[in-house]
């Protein structure tokens, strides 16, 4: 057996039953075979094990009052995984699917992810299983001051700096923040994803969506496509499928799809992001509510399974949406390219599919960077004092999402993979990190 697949069983052996951590993992390992060939220190200093195991996990409980007067309890997570390259840098995910397998595997990638931004960030995640569907802004808040509570012990400008993903926006970074100000009695830039008028960074909310597209058009520009006139179907219609969708939108392509846990809107006409808008970020309404205003769209109920055809596809939604099935739709349908907003969310059988029929293919450690480094200019300008224009934080993430992307694609030639992007991804981002641990000693 060789060394990558004996370490990779004992990992998994060592954290059973976290089925989305071993995918992680395993998606990450199946690429480092000639690169612990090419540097053997990385065998020496035992790397693989070292990077697998998070520096620290911290389990807590959570209690609040609902507005019934019932106390209700959840659970707490903050795994700060990897600080080689600098403070732990991750979101809080609050979802009722959150538990320590999930955790670990977004803690995992956001390691390597936060390495490819070139940015000082390490990697970290948090979350609660806590469900903020139907709650009332109270009971947020509640629940946000009692999460806080406990994790201000953990957390700090130059220790950790969580921010949100599922079902953690502006709202609840705000009480996030104003509790941890009251706790700690400073002013500290220890949450990113901040509103603008106390210490959030223009550009952040679009971040993600718009970073994703500046790195497919990238990739498709140096296949010699354009993504002007070219059909995307999105999923998710959360805060990176939305603005996913408007940058696709303003480059010229046509969004035919979006959708959440409930079902998916079809519109042949392309997707009037501004009602999307209306409809989730103001009203926050289910999409369906989407076909009330546009009828010659269509709602239907279920699972999307990518079985609209379209020339781009890219799932914005959660882990593991997007499977064989699905993967075969898209192919059949005669898909070009498939980049992931979201975090894990084609399964290998999915990726498989694509890379063997050699259809462009950005992985989420790349493709979907740009939210983590604009939280990581939001640090910067938080330190100094210092507010940039809208513009000035776009141009810096265009600039950091094309050298992502010239990165993997090099790495991924320099190991005879070539345009192989997810193989480039793994190896750059792991190589990035075991360096700088090697140089930092035992630790
Ligand atoms: P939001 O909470 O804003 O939106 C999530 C969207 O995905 C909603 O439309 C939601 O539908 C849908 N969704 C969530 N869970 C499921 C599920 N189990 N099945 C089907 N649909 C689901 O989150 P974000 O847009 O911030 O995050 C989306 C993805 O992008 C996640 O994987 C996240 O980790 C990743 N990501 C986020 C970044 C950020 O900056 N926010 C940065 C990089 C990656 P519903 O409302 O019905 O739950
Ligand atoms: O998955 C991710 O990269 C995020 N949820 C954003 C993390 C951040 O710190 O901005």
């Amino acid at each position: 057996m060789s060394y990558i697949n004996e370490k990779l069983d004992y990992i998994i052996s060592q954290n059973p039953n976290e089925t989305e951590f071993h995918q992680a993992v395993s998606e990450v390992f199946q690429y480092l075979g000639p690169v612990i060939e090419k540097n053997p220190e990385y065998k020496k200093y035992n790397i693989i094990e070292r990077i697998c195991e998070p520096d620290r996990q911290i389990k807590f409980r959570i209690s609040w009052v609902d507005d019934s007067g019932n106390v209700q309890v959840n659970r707490g997570y903050r795994v700060q995984f990897n600080n080689a390259i600098g403070p732990y840098k991750g979101g809080l995910r609050f979802h009722p699917t959150v538990n320590t397998s999930i955790m670990k595997f977004l803690g995992f990638e956001q390691v390597f992810k936060n390495a490819l931004t070139g940015l000082p960030i390490g990697g970290g995640k948090g979350g609660s299983d806590f469900d903020p569907k139907g709650k009332s802004d109270r009971e947020i808040m509640s629940f946000c001051q009692s999460f806080m509570t406990e994790l201000f012990h953990h957390i700090g400008p130059d220790t950790d700096v969580p921010a949100g993903d599922i079902g953690v926006g502006a709202k609840e970074i705000g009480f996030l923040f104003g509790q941890y100000k009251r706790l700690k009695n400073a002013y500290q830039g220890v949450l990113t994803g901040k509103s603008i008028n106390y210490g959030g960074c223009l550009a952040r909310k679009e971040a993600t969506g718009y970073g994703l597209l500046y790195f497919v058009d990238e990739m498709l520009r140096q296949n010699n496509i354009s993504l002007k006139d070219k059909t995307v179907c999105i999923s998710g219609a959360g805060n990176v499928a939305i603005y996913a969708a408007e940058k696709a939108i303003s480059l010229g392509a046509k969004v035919l799809t979006m959708s959440d846990s409930s079902g998916y809107i079809f519109d042949p006409m392309g997707i009037d992001i501004d009602l999307v808008k209306e409809v989730k970020e103001n009203q926050r309404k289910r999409i369906h509510e989407y076909i009330n205003v546009r009828t010659n769209a269509k709602y239907f109920s279920g699972k999307f399974e990518w079985n609209i055809p379209c020339d781009i596809a890219l799932p914005c939604a959660t882990q593991n949406e997007l499977d064989e099935k699905s993967a075969l739709n898209l192919l059949k349908n005669g898909v070009t390219a498939v980049a992931e907003g979201a975090n894990m969310p084609c399964t290998p059988e999915a990726i498989k599919l694509f890379l063997d029929n050699n259809i462009l293919f950005g992985p989420a450690k790349a493709a979907n960077a740009g939210g983590v480094s604009v939280s990581a200019i939001e640090m910067s300008q938080n330190s100094v004092r210092q507010v940039y224009s809208f513009e000035e934080v776009d141009s810096k993430l265009k600039n950091i999402m094309s050298n992502i992307f010239e990165k993997i694609s090099t790495v991924s030639t320099e190991y005879s993979l070539n345009k192989n992007y997810l193989a480039g991804a793994n190896i750059a981002g792991f190589i990035k990190v075991a360096d700088a641990m090697i140089a930092q000693g035992v630790v």
